[in-house]
């Protein structure tokens, strides 16, 4: 729970001392506050000067010019022009939590990294989920990847895995980026579109980019729409490595895996959300933490050595490439549990700044050219973002363990040394040394070559597992791959980046290829693009890479939207949400009015929304609970009927009473009721329903939507 600052202080606090005849009042940290008439603490400049008014600045007369010499009205205005610092170039907009990781058993034998030393030792961590593209007041349903960025405060330093939500990246070198998120971004001259790759620049570069095409795959895919973050996966991306007591050393790659199982919504859902509720995925975040329904990961590793890394079918420092589960079986290694919203969402998710570099002793890097590239990037980002180059001392990004060192001065800086000695090495014996064995000592490595600005052909193979990853799909995510990128490409102007990108896909699969082509209205097929490398065919699909089938099983986690009206059944309604309740998912009322309804015993029940204020595409599966007398005037109501057509075209799971019918009727589905549309039986059978509600989704009614039988 959120501390209480000393002003928001309650007005009953104790008085705890009286210097020179003023109350005093000791806030959270012990310091002494003034009090103001009344109980409410007194209110001062930054200053500490207490302020008499702060409803009127200073003039001379009534109607005169404002005087120079009101310091207060100088003060405040000057503080609020500087309240904003440079969003960050990407991943601008992001929302994070506090929690820990828990470690299962020693690593030891892999890695000397002290949290992975001893079972069950915990260790503070500090998560920021983000979009990439869009500005920091974007929308969270952007199709977009999600940054997945952890910091675990370890005793030997801070450990920052600097993930996404997918495991492979767009370009395999780091001076390519800046060309990418130019792309990406709003186009300079005219600004827009905001938080959206739908538009020229993006299919352009991308068209022009081979070696993005397995990321391609991944971002028209439905990981792009996440439910919320508390289902999506966490990944590295890169290849590190884990170095041991004796020096040995281990290839890594790590995966954090929800353990809900995973969740993503319908395209058409997510431009709904959008409008409906711009903060969707902060909502959930917040809504489930502040309710003590913690969100929870499993940290897994992938680990090989440098004779699997020759017979991999790709070259493992190229981050374009995954390894398929089903070839190297990743071990469950801990569990991050996030537990905590911040306090102050500026001080905490806003200024802490992750850091590639940021690894402990036991952990590594790997040659792989993003990640070295990055490794260069993320200090500098953080002193231009920050300000200067103490931005360690805020608590955010302090570590947590003891530290000590001879950096001094510069702007802010918090925690300054005292003492004669700032230097090594000295004759005083005083200050902190290095030491050789506990340091982060680099794995020797004997590195040659000749210096030139060079690709290898190992990184060659562009299209293998872009089709890899597309077979590896269920049906409906394959209809959902192809309906984004038709999508995408029907926003770019440029016929000619339309044609290049099927063109790729044609070196993919042909089905996608012709499908996209089709629905475009393409005259004719182009050529397919020619490849550095011909796309193997023999690759086995991976099932680890649906999410379909790594979906969850059970409702827990979830949000059934319940629709009432005056009359509704109150046996049925508090036997649904017991079921809910039980089920550890949760449930909100909608009603014609926000203040809600009179149930059939007469009991006044508070609803969460009015209709228009929450319509299904806020939920994960609906159920209609009216009556005889509340449907009449519901029928009339056009967000009502939107409310049950979105939620069939959306394939939810509907649950009514008899006496929601018509409503049915008028949102056109009486006809084409299926299996997920149930007619809720007596209270005995709410628990089947609500085990039905874990299936989330009925995927084989999404081909009649489309084609409008429904
Ligand atoms: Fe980042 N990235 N990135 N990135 N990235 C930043 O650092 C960069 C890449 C990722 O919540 C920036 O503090 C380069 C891959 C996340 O605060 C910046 C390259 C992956 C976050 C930067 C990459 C990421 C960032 C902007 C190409 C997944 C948000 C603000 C080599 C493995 C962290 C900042 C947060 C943020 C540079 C590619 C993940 C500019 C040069 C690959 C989750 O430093």
């Amino acid at each position: 729970m959120a501390k209480k600052s000393p002003v928001r202080s309650p007005a009953s606090q104790t008085v705890t001392a009286t210097i020179h005849d003023q109350k005093m009042q000791r806030g959270e940290g012990g310091e002494l506050h003034q009090i103001a008439e009344g109980d409410a603490p007194l209110l001062t400049t930054a200053q500490g000067g207490p302020v008499s008014d702060d409803q009127n600045s200073l003039r001379v007369g009534p109607r005169g010019p404002l005087v120079m010499d009101d310091f207060h009205f100088r003060e405040k205005i000057f503080h609020f022009d500087h309240e904003r610092i440079p969003e960050r170039v990407v991943h601008a907009r992001g929302y994070g939590a506090h929690g820990y990781f828990e470690t299962y058993e020693s690593l030891a034998a892999y890695t000397k990294a002290d949290l992975f030393q001893r079972s069950g030792e915990r260790t503070e961590a500090f998560v920021r989920f983000s979009t990439v593209a869009g500005n920091k007041g974007s929308a969270d349903l952007a199709r977009d990847v999600r940054g997945f960025a952890v910091k675990l405060y370890t005793q030997e330093g801070n450990w920052d895995l600097v993930g996404n939500n997918i495991p492979v990246f767009f370009i395999q070198d780091a001076i390519k980026f800046p060309d990418l998120v130019h792309a990406a971004k709003q186009e300079p001259d005219r600004a827009f579109p905001q938080a959206q790759t739908a538009h020229d620049n993006f299919w352009d570069f991308i068209s022009l980019t081979p070696e993005s095409m397995n990321m391609v795959m991944w971002i028209m895919s439905d990981r792009t729409i996440p439910r919320s973050f508390r289902f999506m996966e966490g990944f590295g991306v890169h290849t590190f490595r884990l170095v041991n007591a004796k020096d040995e050393s281990t290839f890594v790659k790590f995966h954090w895996k929800p353990k809900l199982g995973l969740q993503s919504v319908a395209w058409n859902e997510a431009v709904k959300i959008n409008g409906a509720d711009p903060d969707f995925h902060r909502r959930d975040l917040w809504q489930s933490i502040q309710s003590g329904n913690f969100p929870e990961w499993e940290l897994q590793v992938q680990l090989f050595d440098q004779e699997f890394a020759d017979s991999f079918d790709f070259d493992v420092l190229d981050p374009t490439k995954i390894i398929p589960e089903e070839v190297l079986a990743p071990m469950a290694i801990g569990r991050l549990v996030l537990d905590r919203m911040p306090d102050n969402f500026f001080a905490e998710t806003e200024q802490v700044a992750f850091m590639t570099q940021n690894v402990p002793p036991g952990i590594d890097f790997s040659n792989d050219p993003l990640l070295q590239g990055r490794n260069f990037s993320y200090l500098d980002t953080q002193l231009k973002r920050l300000g200067g180059p103490n931005f360690t001392h805020l608590p955010i990004n302090a570590p947590k363990c003891p530290f000590a060192h001879f950096q001094q001065d510069g702007h802010m800086a918090m925690r300054n040394p005292s003492g004669r000695v700032n230097y090594q090495p000295n004759s005083f014996n005083e200050g902190p040394r290095e030491s050789p064995t506990r340091g982060h000592r680099p794995l020797p490595a004997e590195e040659q070559g000749t210096k030139a600005r060079l690709r290898p052909e190992s990184f060659a193979d562009h299209y293998s597992q872009a089709r890899q990853f597309y077979i590896s799909q269920t049906p409906p995510e394959q209809r959902h791959i192809a309906a984004a990128l038709t999508f995408e490409l029907s926003k770019v102007e440029t016929a000619v980046i339309r044609e290049r990108m099927v063109s790729h896909l044609l070196n993919i699969d042909e089905t996608l290829a012709n499908t996209v082509a089709q629905k475009l209205g393409f005259q004719s097929m182009p050529k397919a693009a020619d490849a550095a490398m011909p796309t193997r065919q023999d690759l086995e699909p991976s099932p680890a890479l649906s999410i379909v089938e790594r979906g969850p099983k059970r409702f827990e986690g979830r949000k059934l939207g319940i629709l009432i009206t005056d009359g509704v059944d109150a046996k049925l309604l508090n036997g649904l949400t017991a079921a809910i309740t039980k089920e550890k998912a949760v449930f909100e009322l909608i009603a014609p009015k926000v203040g809600g309804v009179t149930a059939s015993d007469g009991s006044w029940v508070e609803v969460h929304h009015m209709i228009d204020g929450g319509p299904s595409v806020l939920f994960d599966a609906v159920a209609l609970l009216t009556s005889a007398e509340g449907i009449d005037d519901l029928v009339k109501e056009a967000t009502a009927r939107d409310f049950v057509a979105d939620a069939f075209q959306h394939c939810k799971f509907i649950g009514y009473d008899q006496s929601a019918l018509p409503l049915l009727e008028k949102a056109g589905i009486a006809d084409a009721l299926d299996e997920g549309v149930l007619a809720l039986p007596g209270e005995e059978g709410l628990s089947d329903f609500v085990s039905e509600l874990g299936k989330l989704r009925v995927w084989g009614r999404e081909p009649s939507v489309k084609l409008g039988k429904a």
